[in-house]
């Protein structure tokens, strides 16, 4: 399997960082394409747990290459934060490769970020306030700094007066706020850039040429399909494409290259941020998922909203994706529920929608159409095989595969590592 692609089916934190780290012994090289550090995946290895939010996943791995892709946004001064961090752990991170077309999330995107959603109030969308927005805009108003700007100052310097020229008067004007200098963001980002340096690639040529030599390369997606620019709930997602379709435009290889994409899926659904949800929970149910779930960001902490499987988000992203299989996450989380409520389909206003609304609108007003399945009490933490499992929860498994539209070959039971079945 040389080209495999993992991505978020529902709206992010299924465990993408789990299932990437546990493919990093088999794979050569992991890839990030989208997005920034607005993501926050969580490894469980033994007693250790790493949070990472810009790094790729497989940089837990000895031996991988981890990849910054240039459809990465990428703000320097975290990503040496989070090496450091992890370089006092012990972890090996000299092999880090990063795209020399990748943009920069400069400071003044940070702060763009915050004060506009401040602004909009009850209209926000519940960023992550990392700069993701104002990154993704300028690279596509043509006024973005990328990453190999960082090592001519007189480039930079014009990016950056580029990227200033209308955002002082938004910021002066609109947002009662100080004007920020090129020159303090030209201090700020050269800072970093003679480290930088050695890691800058042209990660396109690398992971072609890897393929080309028969090496795995695994694509690690950032958010989730219902936070997609294109295919998610706009405008209540991230700026980029966090899609399988993402993987071709943000690494620079070809659709045809990609062997396997991989749906990580949870057992149940959150979400963060603002947004339609039709299985949200408002009750006891909800309360129970995020806590028995530890459903609390890993980038802001915010509480994660909570509710129940969505089979027509994993149609929709069965497709969006076309994905190969999917991997079920947090299967343990439901253990000692009487019985597990399924959304097979919705009801719009007393219309049955068995797929995604075409309207937006629709989504907005979807009821769930519930289907009950027996739960079961057993503690499933310790199964390693799809036999181990209780009947009920191997039925709960077939019942979500069947109405999901792909196979659900990898299941997980855990945090850890281990904690996992693979169906083959
Ligand atoms: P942004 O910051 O511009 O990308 O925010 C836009 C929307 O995308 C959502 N988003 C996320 N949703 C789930 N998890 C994410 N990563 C962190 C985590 C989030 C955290 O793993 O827990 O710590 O809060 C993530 N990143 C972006 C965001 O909530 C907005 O709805
Ligand atoms: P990501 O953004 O998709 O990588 O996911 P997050 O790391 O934000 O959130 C997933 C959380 O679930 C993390 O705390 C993981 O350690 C945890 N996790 C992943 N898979 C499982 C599982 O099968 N069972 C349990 N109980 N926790 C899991
Ligand atoms: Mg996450």
């Amino acid at each position: 399997m040389p080209a495999i692609v993992v991505v978020g089916a529902q709206w992010g934190d299924e465990g993408k960082g789990k299932a990437t780290d546990q493919l990093g012994s088999q794979v050569d090289f992991v890839v990030k394409f989208n997005g920034g550090n607005n993501a926050g995946h969580t490894v469980v290895v033994g007693s250790e747990k790493y949070a990472l939010h810009l790094l790729p996943s497989g940089i837990l791995s000895p031996g991988v290459t981890p990849v910054i892709g240039n459809g990465v946004v990428v703000d320097i001064e975290v990503l040496f934060q989070e090496l450091d961090a992890l370089v006092a752990r012990g972890v090996d991170v000299s092999r880090l490769l990063v795209s020399s077309a990748a943009h920069v999330i400069a400071p003044f995107h940070r702060t763009l970020d915050k004060v506009s959603e401040r602004f909009l109030g009850k209209r926000r969308i519940g960023t992550t306030g990392r700069g993701i927005g104002p990154a993704y805009a300028d690279k596509i108003n043509r006024v973005g700094i990328r990453v190999q700007d960082l090592f001519d100052e007189n480039i930079l310097r014009q990016k950056i007066e580029g990227s200033l020229d209308q955002k002082n008067h938004l910021l002066v004007k609109v947002y009662n706020r100080r004007a920020i200098t090129v020159d303090e963001t030209v201090e700020e980002l050269l800072a970093y850039a003679e480290r930088l340096r050695p890691m800058v690639a042209d990660t396109s040529l690398v992971l072609n040429e890897a393929l080309d030599a028969g090496k795995t390369v695994l694509f690690e997606g950032g958010q989730a399909t219902m936070l997609d620019v294109d295919h998610g709930t706009y405008p209540f997602v991230t700026s980029s494409n966090a899609t399988a379709g993402g993987v071709c435009t943000g690494s620079g290889i070809g659709p045809t290259r990609i062997d396997r994409v991989v749906g990580v899926i949870k057992a149940y659904t959150t979400r963060v941020g603002e947004g339609p949800f039709p299985t949200e929970l408002h009750d006891d149910m909800g309360e129970f998922l995020r806590t028995t779930g530890g459903e609390f960001g890993v980038t802001t902490g915010r509480p994660r909203r909570c509710g129940w499987y969505d089979a027509v988000i994993a149609r929709y992203s069965a497709r969006v994706n076309g994905l190969t299989d999917f991997a079920l996450t947090k299967l343990d989380v439901l253990t000692g529920l009487e019985q597990i409520p399924v959304c097979v389909a919705y009801d719009v206003d007393g219309t049955r929608f068995d797929e995604m609304p075409l309207d937006q609108s629709d989504f907005h007003h979807a009821k769930p159409i519930l289907e009950y399945f027996p739960g079961w009490t057993e503690d499933i933490t310790g199964a390693r095989t799809f036999e181990d499992l209780p009947a009920n929860a191997q039925a709960y498994v077939l019942a979500l595969e069947g109405m999901s539209g792909s196979r659900m070959s990898v299941i997980g039971v855990g945090p850890d590592r281990e904690q996992t079945i693979v169906r083959h």
